[in-house]
């Protein structure tokens, strides 16, 4: 069998995906992935196109190891957060077509299941406790266990994850520019980690007094926080048992987890900005974090998600992938048949998509008893509609840019 052609298809349904299609010369069969990298979606597109597509045509697209090894290695530059996404593109693709070739669900290639479903965690916010509140309450009757709350910073003009689930889910933040229609991104200004500081621990306090001890919450610090200051939130957010405290550091320091570890005992969860294996290992060997949840779409695939799996399971740590609502159903569908397939599964992000992406990717995991669910079809169960795509083109969009009140710049 080869690969004849490679499409790469740019579509905007309210956010900018970029899907990955891989036809064979057998009839019929194709693989879809995901190699959306929000913010730089064309960057990737243009690496697809231009210089990796071109190396698979007449490939063995059942050779995805052999494919992975010399797109990575072949390209000497080794990969930053464009390439990993691209190669994450292909070997999602090329794993739907092992899939559908086998007729069975990738799950099953990969180990067969560990579990029956995955645990999902959804994003609630609000704009005071007791908004926050309601969401979570909402999110409990719809079945979660698990649920990650965002609060807003007092002085900040807007906070990341305060709009919860509704905000994760909607346009992205398509339109959020300068005001005139020009392409700037959206800024959110005075963020102050003091501010930030005082009023995460009296939104733990205020959950646990009115829901109890039972619910699994979970906060994303967002990369916001210097090293001491991280320690100093693990250690205040003890008392209220976080399932896990995620992406309390950059990604670049590393070693600074040592100091967050040794202040508490709260867990901690990372990686949503890593592109390799290379990345995660002085977190796993000196057992500095919990949970670790890289981007399935931005790793190179299920591929590296598998071997990262592995590395982890010795040291006890979990997996927690990266699940956002602008990565496509096609990566949130190869997250879940990861999580069914290895034994060291710890809970898995999700989002509702709205309609708009269902209507150009049929298919995403199904969504029940705060559960995540794969598709038992051949391959990964996601498909893309591409007369529906070209129906939404491509629309510059940025990242929104953090200031604090002085007006530096700031991790978002
Ligand atoms: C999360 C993430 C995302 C990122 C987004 C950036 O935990 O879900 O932090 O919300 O901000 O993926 O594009
Ligand atoms: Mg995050």
């Amino acid at each position: 069998m080869k690969i004849t052609d490679v499409r790469v298809i740019v579509t905007c349904p309210g956010r900018n995906y970029v899907a990955v299609k891989i036809l064979t010369d057998e009839p019929g069969l194709y693989g879809v992935g995901d190699a959306t990298l929000n913010g730089r979606e064309l960057a990737v597109a243009a690496a697809l196109q231009e210089h990796l597509a071109p190396l698979l045509i007449g490939r063995d697209p059942d050779q995805i190891e052999d494919i992975w090894q010399m797109l990575f290695r072949g390209t000497y530059w080794r990969g930053g957060p464009v390439l990993m996404t691209a190669l994450a593109g292909i070997d999602i693709a090329l794993w739907d077509i092992k899939g559908k070739r086998a007729g069975l669900p990738v799950y099953s290639l990969l180990g067969g299941k560990t579990r029956d479903g995955a645990w999902a965690y959804t994003h609630c916010g609000g704009h005071t406790n007791e908004e926050l509140e309601d969401s979570v309450r909402a999110a409990m009757a719809k079945g979660f266990q698990h649920i990650r709350v965002q609060c807003p910073v007092p002085g900040a003009t807007s906070t990341y994850g305060m709009g919860g689930a509704a905000e994760a889910a909607s346009a992205s933040w398509l339109g959020k520019g300068s005001g005139d229609g020009g392409p700037m991104p959206h800024v959110e200004g005075n963020w102050e980690p003091a501010s930030y500081l005082r009023v995460v621990p009296k939104m733990f306090a205020y959950l646990r007094d009115k829901l109890g001890d039972e619910l699994n919450l979970l906060h994303d610090v967002h990369e916001r926080l210097n090293p001491v200051q991280a320690a100093r939130l693990a250690k205040e957010l003890e008392p209220y048992h976080l399932f896990f405290l995620e992406d309390a550091l950059r990604p670049e320091h590393k070693e600074s987890f040592r100091l967050v570890r040794n202040a508490s005992t709260t867990p901690l969860a990372m990686g949503e900005l890593f592109h390799t294996k290379y990345e995660c290992l002085p977190l796993f060997t000196e057992q500095l974090i919990d949970f670790i949840r890289c981007d399935i779409g931005h790793i190179g695939g299920i591929t590296e998600a598998k071997k990262i799996a592995i590395l982890a399971e010795p040291y006890q740590i979990q997996t927690a992938w990266h699940g956002p609502g602008d990565i496509s159903p096609a990566t949130h569908c190869a997250n879940v048949h990861v999580d069914v397939s290895i034994p060291n599964f710890g809970v898995q992000e999700m989002v509702y998509f709205p309609e708009i992406v269902h209507e150009v990717f049929p298919g995403a995991p199904e969504c029940r008893d705060g559960k995540l669910w794969p598709s038992e079809a051949p391959g990964l169960g996601c498909d893309i509609n591409e007369e529906a795509a070209k129906k939404y083109p491509y629309q510059r969009n940025y990242l929104p840019v953090c200031r604090r009140a002085d007006g530096s710049v700031h991790d978002w």
